[in-house]
C-alpha cells in the first residue's frame, strides 16, 4: 500500500501561490496511489516526462522516475522510455504552448502510432512561464503581450485534432472539478493506448479564465464511448472562444482498444530483453 504522501517530494515549489498547477499534481498523485493500491501499476514502474514551462514544473514535484525533456519534446521522450522498456508506465506533461504549437506534431504522430503513454496538457491557453504570449488555444480577442491588440488567429481544437489523429482515449477535464479530473487521470493511465487528457487551467497571472469556465462545463455521462462521429459531434460542441452561453463537456470523449506500437514492435520478438555487448567508450570513439 502506498499513501498519496510518498509521491510528495522535498522540492520548494515554486508556482505562483494559489496556482491551480497544484490542482493537476494533487489529482495525478490521487491517481497514482489508487492505481498502485489496486494493482494496476507499480510505483518503481512509473516514469514521468515534461516539456518545458509551469507545467513542467510538476517534474520536481512527484517523487517517481522523471525525465526533464526539452520544449514541446515530451512524446518522442516517452516513446523512447517505452521502446526501451514496454514494461514501463510513462505519463506525459507539457502545457498548451508546449504540446500546441512547438510540439504539435509528436502529438499527431503519438497518436497515429497509438503509443501507449498517457499525454496530459495544462492547457492555460497562455504560454505562462515567458509572462503571457499568445498560443493555439488562446480565444480571439484576449491581448498578450505578442497580440497586445487582441489575439486575431482562430484557436485549434485540440480535442478534435487527438480525435482524428487516432489517439485511442480523449478526455478533458479542469481545474476546478479536482474530483473528476483525478478520476480522468486514473481512467487514462489505466488505458491502454495512446491517452490524451486536456486540462483546462486557469492562469491567474496571465489568462484568468475561472468565470469564463465557472457554471459553463458540464460532465459527459452517459455517452457511447466506443462512437467516433459521436465524440467528433461532442468535441465542436465549444470552439474555445468565449460565449456567455457556451457549454462546455468535460469527462471522456472516446475510448477504444486497437493494437499499441508496442504490441506490433513485439510481434517481432521481444527486442528490449535482448542483451547487447555494447561497449560505450568503443561506440564513441567510432565518431571520433
Ligand atoms: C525551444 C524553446 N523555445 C522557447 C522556449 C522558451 N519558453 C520556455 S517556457 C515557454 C512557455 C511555455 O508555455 P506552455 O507550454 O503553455 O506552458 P505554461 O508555462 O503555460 O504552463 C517558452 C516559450 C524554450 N525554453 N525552448
Ligand atoms: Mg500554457
Amino acid at each position: 500500500m502506498v499513501e498519496i504522501s510518498d509521491f510528495n517530494t522535498k522540492e520548494q515549489n515554486t508556482w505562483c501561490p494559489g496556482c491551480l498547477n497544484n490542482v493537476i499534481l494533487n489529482s495525478v498523485k490521487k491517481a497514482f496511489t489508487n492505481l498502485v493500491n489496486n494493482g494496476i501499476i507499480k510505483k518503481e514502474n512509473i516514469v514521468i516526462t515534461t516539456g518545458i514551462g509551469c507545467a513542467a514544473k510538476i517534474f520536481d514535484y512527484v517523487n517517481v522516475n522523471a525525465l526533464y525533456s526539452i520544449h514541446g519534446r515530451t512524446i518522442p521522450t516517452s516513446l523512447g522510455i517505452k521502446i526501451a522498456n514496454p514494461e514501463l508506465t510513462v505519463v506525459a506533461f507539457g502545457g498548451d504552448g508546449d504540446v500546441y504549437a512547438e510540439g504539435i506534431g509528436h502529438l499527431i504522430h503519438g497518436a497515429r502510432k497509438n503509443i501507449d503513454m498517457t499525454m496530459i496538457v495544462h492547457d492555460n491557453q497562455i504560454f505562462a512561464l515567458t509572462t503571457g504570449q499568445v498560443t493555439p488555444t488562446t480565444e480571439p480577442g484576449y491581448s498578450t503581450k505578442s497580440t497586445p491588440f487582441g489575439a486575431y488567429d482562430r484557436p485549434m481544437n485540440p480535442i478534435l485534432l487527438a480525435l482524428s489523429s487516432g489517439a485511442t482515449f480523449v478526455a478533458r477535464g479542469t481545474t476546478l472539478n479536482p474530483d473528476h479530473l483525478a478520476k480522468i487521470i486514473e481512467e487514462a493511465i489505466k488505458h491502454k493506448g495512446f491517452s490524451f487528457v486536456e486540462v483546462l487551467q486557469p492562469c491567474l497571472a496571465f489568462h484568468n479564465s475561472i468565470k469564463d469556465l465557472q457554471g459553463k462545463t458540464y460532465i459527459l455521462d452517459n455517452n457511447n464511448l466506443s462512437d467516433f462521429n459521436n465524440a467528433l459531434k461532442i468535441a465542436q460542441e465549444w470552439d474555445y472562444t468565449k460565449y456567455e452561453d457556451a457549454k462546455i463537456p468535460i469527462g471522456i470523449f472516446y475510448k477504444t482498444e486497437k493494437k499499441t506500437l508496442e504490441e506490433k514492435l513485439i510481434a517481432h520478438g521481444p527486442f528490449y530483453k535482448i542483451k547487447r555487448n555494447i561497449n560505450i567508450d568503443e561506440l564513441l570513439n567510432g565518431f571520433k
